[in-house]
């Protein structure tokens, strides 16, 4: 982990030259306004009045759905909530626009608007993670990974990669996705009795699979990730190195984790994990010049994964999205947000003890990140992570059941529980409130009456107590 100083060196960064004249044309753009029609910000004031006139029952289930969100705990560790700001670049008039391509390299009229607000959220995606290269227009962490595996990889070559049951994700090589379709995907495994990952073992499985891509990173693995030990890994073998960081992009942006980018080749992220808008990112260090042979010429990797995007994968980009990852990137470069991370952090090992001093299983004993994961079948005979997840929804604390690597339950029910700090730190919770969040987990999960792996029941009593307190506690820390 960067220590503070160093990470706030990177944040005290000047501008770059591409960011600074498209900040300059923007004032350009303005002065076209003509002021014949209603004002921009007029037309966009009616957007939720133009809602609930139009549809009121989408309109109610919004604002059913904010309600839920003001009256529970969110502890999803796949989630975060955005800004305001991001909200409204989402719900703008630049959905609208259709084209194809990149900037300055369109398939349709009309798009010099468009153009520098993708300008702008490449530029400030590079500055915020430290990258040469950075492609905005994926739908979802999930399209990014498409993208890169489809630029590299031909039918049946080689993945390895963490097994989804070990704490890995769909798209990186499960049977059920894209991925374990068209290529021969092969997996490393975490310690058996550690949890950990082991660099040895995942060294050795390289040399005998020989794969032509390796792919790190992980949606349940609570550890710090040795990014630099992965490349050694992937030059000795031959291999390109793909690190999807979704879970952990925030942490990396504010300097709480070792960077991906100058490690591997290629870089991935989804938008909206570490805060940002619904959509995906890919981001290259130091090979972005690689060159590298694409039917009968040389190109760069950069233009490489830039054709696989489009037209190889991928139509006109939500340039609404677009726009508000350029908003959500810039708010990674703030004071801020920077300290957020290392408090999500702060407050997820907080959690963990809470948990733990309370007799709890949590994997490898502790979280370097934002995520804790818990054995429930291991506090009472007969708990599933299923159960666990039901209970704790009933009293308003969202939780996810989790497959823990070796699990003996099915993916159906699970024995683990996978908790998140990001929203709750973000609403300004801190460590008090993570010890009565453990207190109250407690409270449920000792007090469930298991009828096999998937029915329960609960007390009423001390059902309504606890969803009391949660709604008192999330009513003091509402959404910010
Ligand atoms: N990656 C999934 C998760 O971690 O829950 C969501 O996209």
């Amino acid at each position: 982990m960067l220590s503070e100083r160093q990470s706030c060196r990177r944040f005290k960064k000047g501008r770059s030259g591409a960011l600074r004249e498209v900040s300059k044309r923007v004032k350009g753009h303005m002065e076209q306004e003509t002021g014949r029609f209603v004002g921009c910000d007029e037309y966009h004031k009616g957007v939720l009045d133009a809602l609930r006139e139009s549809d009121p029952h989408i309109y109610d289930l919004l604002r059913a759905e904010y309600e839920r969100l003001q009256n529970t705990i969110q502890l999803i560790a796949a989630e975060n909530q955005c800004s305001r700001a991001v909200l409204a670049a989402l719900g703008s008039i630049v959905q609208n626009k259709t084209t194809e391509g990149f900037a300055g390299a369109r398939y349709h009229g009309g798009c010099a608007v468009v153009d520098d607000i993708e300008q702008l959220a490449i530029g400030r995606a590079k500055e915020a993670f430290g990258a040469k290269y950075a492609n905005v227009q994926p739908h979802s962490g999930t399209a990014a990974n498409q993208i890169v595996v489809t630029a590299i990889l031909q039918r049946a070559d080689k993945i390895l990669s963490l097994g989804l049951d070990q704490g890995g994700h769909l798209s990186h090589g499960a049977r059920v996705s894209f991925t374990g379709k068209f290529f021969d995907v092969e997996n490393y495994y975490v310690d058996k009795s550690t949890f950990l990952l082991d660099y040895d073992a995942i060294r050795t499985k390289a040399i005998q699979v020989k794969p032509k891509l390796i792919i790190c990173g992980a949606s349940a693995y609570s550890r710090t990730i040795d990014f630099g030990m992965f490349r050694v890994i992937a030059d000795e073998v031959g291999a390109y190195l793909l690190a999807d960081i979704s879970h952990i992009a925030g942490l990396i942006a504010a300097g709480a984790h070792p960077s991906s980018i100058d490690h591997a080749h290629f870089t991935t992220t989804s938008t909206y994990k570490p805060g940002g808008p619904r959509g995906g990112l890919i981001l290259m260090g130091r090979d972005f010049q690689t060159r590298i042979r694409a039917g009968e010429r040389q190109i760069t990797l950069a233009e490489h994964i830039d054709k696989t995007t489009f037209p190889g994968v991928q139509g006109t980009p939500y340039l609404n999205n677009v726009a508000a990852k350029a908003v959500f990137f810039q708010e990674t470069l703030s004071e801020q947000y920077r300290q957020r991370q290392f408090a999500i952090i702060s407050n997820a090992q907080r959690l963990a003890g809470a948990l733990a001093n309370r007799g709890y299983d949590v994997l490898t004993g502790g979280t370097d990140n934002h995520m804790v994961l818990v054995n429930v079948a291991n506090l009472r005979p007969g708990l599933t992570g299923l159960v666990a997840q039901k209970a704790l929804e009933q009293v308003g604390l969202i939780v996810n059941m989790n497959r823990l690597p070796y699990d003996t339950k099915a993916a159906s029910v699970t024995s683990g529980l996978r908790l998140g700090t990001p929203i709750v730190t973000k609403n300004g919770m801190g460590h008090e409130q993570m010890d009565t969040i453990a207190g109250l987990i407690d409270t449920v999960l000792r007090g469930i009456k298991t009828a096999g792996d998937i029915e329960y029941s609960l007390d009423d009593s001390l059902k309504t107590s606890v969803k009391d307190e949660v709604v008192r506690l999330s009513q003091e820390f509402p959404m910010r």
